[in-house]
């Protein structure tokens, strides 16, 4: 058992999700100085410390108690199969790091679904996400395993087709395959021990997550202004995404004219900007918002 008591979380130390893990954890509020040759990284202000591992080896420590804490791909946690031993939780995902592990074969190849790869070797570095999913569609095939390169097994002759994670689409195109089936769609999330925490770290823990909370629902959240007539008020209302109560401000005397405060909580895109303009709105600010607390 830890003798500390601040709250540790893995992370991945380099890779797709070390960046946007760390501008995460600095928008909560932890401030440390990263040197990629330490292992442990205290954060000044707050009793937290961040232990930067291979994204692979995040679930066992945080199933083994090494680290309360950690963000990774759901992927991996599905792969590890590790939340079977009840010995951690997912608390919630975080909106990057989105990708989906799919089979996929050579473009000329005849076949529409998974059905069609029965009896062919599929290469992968998921074996036990695809062997489950073979399992669940009832399709027998030869999974044969590896460690990285999974999109040139096929021009190697050692696979027929492949399962393994896609973001863009750009390495399948690249070598020559198209996707046939998606197994799951994935993304960074945070996971627990499921061990109670001693109760000062739980004060921690949840302070921590109201912050993350707070960063995730700004990151979608936009801080909308506009001036309109005041006859129009209830189209506006209609047009904003998730838009709360707006504070309404008369203009001038006549009170024909009214500016219209309000937060939207999702995103504002251009289309909604021009429905605003074609129900009267003018000098219409969107501005980001930082944090979000209820
Ligand atoms: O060194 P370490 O072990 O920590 O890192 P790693 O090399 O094992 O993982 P890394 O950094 O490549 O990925 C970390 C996590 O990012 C994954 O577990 C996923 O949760 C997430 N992620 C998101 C991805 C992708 N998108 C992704 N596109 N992980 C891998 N890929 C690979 C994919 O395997 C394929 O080779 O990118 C290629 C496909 O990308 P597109 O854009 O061409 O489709
Ligand atoms: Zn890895």
């Amino acid at each position: 058992m830890r003798e500390s008591h601040r709250l540790r979380i893995a992370i991945q130390k380099s890779g797709r999700l070390a960046e946007k893990t760390i501008a995460l954890l600095v928008k909560c509020g932890l401030d440390f100085e990263l040197r990629r040759d330490r292992l442990l990284h205290e954060c000044k202000e707050f009793p937290v410390d961040l232990m930067l591992v291979r994204d692979d080896d995040i679930p066992a420590y945080v199933a083994d108690g090494v680290c309360d804490l950690g963000i990774v791909g759901d992927n991996v946690i599905r792969e590890r199969q590790v939340q079977k031993t009840n010995a951690i939780e997912t608390v919630m995902p975080l909106g990057f790091g989105t990708c989906r592990l799919a089979l996929a074969v050579p473009v000329a190849m005849e076949c529409r679904s998974a059905a069609d790869l029965a009896g062919k070797r599929i290469a992968t570095s998921y074996p036990n996400c695809l062997r489950q999913y073979l399992k669940q569609v009832g399709v027998d095939a030869k999974i044969v395993e590896l460690s990285g390169a999974v999109e040139i097994a096929p021009s190697l002759q050692i696979a027929d087709a492949i399962c393994d994670l896609v973001s863009s689409g750009a390495t399948l195109r690249e070598n020559g395959l198209r996707p046939v089936e998606v197994l799951f769609e994935s993304q960074a999330v945070l996971i627990r021990s499921a061990r109670a925490l001693p109760p000062a770290m739980a004060l921690d823990y949840a302070r921590l997550l109201q912050r993350m909370n707070g960063v995730l629902q700004a990151a979608q959240a936009k801080y909308i202004m506009m001036n309109a007539p005041r006859e129009a008020l209830e189209r506006i209302q209609e047009i904003i995404p998730g838009m709360e109560q707006p504070s309404v401000i008369p203009l001038g005397t006549d009170g024909s004219h009214i500016a219209i405060h309000a937060v939207a909580r999702e995103n504002v895109f251009w289309e909604t900007i021009e429905k605003l303009k074609a129900v009267g709105a003018s000098a219409i600010l969107v501005l980001p918002i930082e944090k979000v607390i209820a």
